[in-house]
């Protein structure tokens, strides 16, 4: 069968899909002699879900591993088995009065343990964290079969090393993970949002930190560059900052807005603002199809002083070619380039070096930015993660390709 991602810039054949029902199951999927590339929702954005190797590869689908607990009114958790879409533990956790700390466009098909695999931010990392802030604890199906289950619910248990804690963010290639017991949140109080046009980042980053000084809870602080509005057909300089906060809903806790500045206030109204800037990664990915390419995604972090100077840099490198959004109160910026003649990964990510940043800051590694590990990880750190990639799966049967060279 023929395996593509998401973006439609990796495609691969594998052997065949298999779809467990149970964690017995993910162990005979295991034991198959294949190597095995997990898959969830497939909205992982750097190929790590797509067969990375020539080896004859299985494709294990976590999508009926969809069992959901009752959330615990007193521990504030709640059980889910991987293949639950992000949204229905999102629709979960608020009915029974929670909230779940993680949300991102991709939410209807992204799956928990694509988000666990992954690590994924999104838009709430600046009130909650990433999603390694969510987990309590991991159960997962090792290389050779066994079971490590730390979803039971302890959220203090010091005995040792925290296997939970090194499953998120492993892309696949330690373990399947079969099940996550997460920490949910009190619901914050009714949400303002505010779109407020700003000249650069460092006004934007002004503007949260004017926001948080009132005190107010901030949810949520996003830019969109010109270049990206442009596609919309919007004329716009500079920025168009989102800022959302929880006062209550009625734009108190914005403090003082310039006359430009739109408001949202009820569901609807935040829906239609916040549209926008949830539909870049699909904007960029058609842009790119008309040009008669797939765009180049570049998802790095930068030290929040050189934020304005590293995008300054890179429209001197790329021109009207890159369009730049992304999550400014986290230093996380998604630089999208479309250009059908030829791929900018050495001269953008060894400026992300040079900056002091990192070459994947939420969608991870994959096969995508496999070559540009050694950037802005030292070579004790990569030489820690083989190891720890060799003893837990020492036969390399998981996603090899993946964030390691095999
Ligand atoms: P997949 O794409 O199926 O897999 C991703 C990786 O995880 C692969 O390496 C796979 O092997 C591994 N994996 C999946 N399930 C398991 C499992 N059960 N056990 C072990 N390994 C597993 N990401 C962000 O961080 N922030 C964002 O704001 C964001 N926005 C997005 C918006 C859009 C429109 C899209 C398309 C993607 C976005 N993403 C974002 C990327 C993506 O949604 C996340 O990486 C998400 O976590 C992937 O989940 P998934 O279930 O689709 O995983
Ligand atoms: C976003 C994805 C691309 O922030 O991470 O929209
Ligand atoms: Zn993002």
């Amino acid at each position: 069968v023929e395996v593509r991602d998401w973006t439609g810039r990796f495609a691969a054949e594998a052997v065949g899909v298999v779809r467990p029902r149970s964690v017995a199951e993910v162990a005979q999927a295991l034991a198959s002699g294949y190597a095995v590339t997990t898959r969830g929702g497939n909205t992982g954005l750097v190929g790590g879900a797509v067969p990375a190797t020539s080896r004859p590869t299985l494709m294990l689908d976590t999508t009926l591993l969809t069992g959901m607990g009752p959330v615990d009114d007193r521990s504030g958790q709640v059980t889910v088995g991987a293949g639950v879409p992000l949204a229905q533990v999102q629709a979960h956790a608020e009915a029974a009065g929670w909230t779940y700390g993680i949300d991102l466009a991709a939410r209807d098909s992204a799956t928990i343990g694509g988000t666990v695999a992954t690590n994924a931010g999104g838009i709430r990392v600046v009130r909650y964290g990433m999603t390694r802030a969510q987990v309590v604890g991991v159960q997962a199906v090792l290389a050779d079969g066994s079971v490590v289950d730390e979803a039971r619910g302890l959220l203090k248990d010091n005995t040792g090393y925290s296997l939970s804690g090194l499953l998120c963010g492993s892309e696949g290639t330690l373990g399947v993970i079969t099940a996550v017991r997460l920490a949910l949140h009190r619901p914050p109080r009714a949400p303002s949002l505010g779109v407020v046009p700003v000249p650069s980042l460092d006004a934007a980053l002004d503007v949260v930190a004017a926001v948080r000084r009132t005190g107010a809870e901030l949810l949520a602080a996003e830019v969109v560059d010109a270049a990206s509005l442009a596609l919309l057909g919007e004329s716009v300089r500079g920025w168009r900052l989102f800022i959302e906060v929880a006062d209550g809903g009625a734009a108190e806790g914005l403090g003082a807005l310039p006359d430009d500045a739109e408001v949202g206030l009820d569901a609807a109204a935040r829906r239609r603002l916040w549209a926008v800037r949830e539909g870049m990664t699909e904007l960029w990915g058609r842009a790119a199809a008309q040009a008669g390419t797939v765009v180049q995604k570049y998802d790095v972090s930068v030290p929040m002083v050189g934020l304005d100077p590293f995008v300054a840099h890179m429209r001197g490198l790329l021109g009207d070619r890159v369009g730049v959004f992304g999550h400014v109160a986290d230093g996380n910026l998604h630089l999208e380039v479309v250009d059908p003649d030829r791929e900018w990964d050495e001269e953008v990510l060894t400026l992300v070096a040079r900056a002091g940043g990192s070459v994947s800051a939420e969608h991870g590694i994959g096969v995508a930015k496999r070559p540009w590990l050694g950037l802005t990880r030292s070579a004790a750190e990569i030489a820690a993660m083989r190891a720890i990639k060799a003893a837990l799966d020492p036969r390399g049967i998981l996603n090899p390709g993946v964030l390691l060279d095999p």
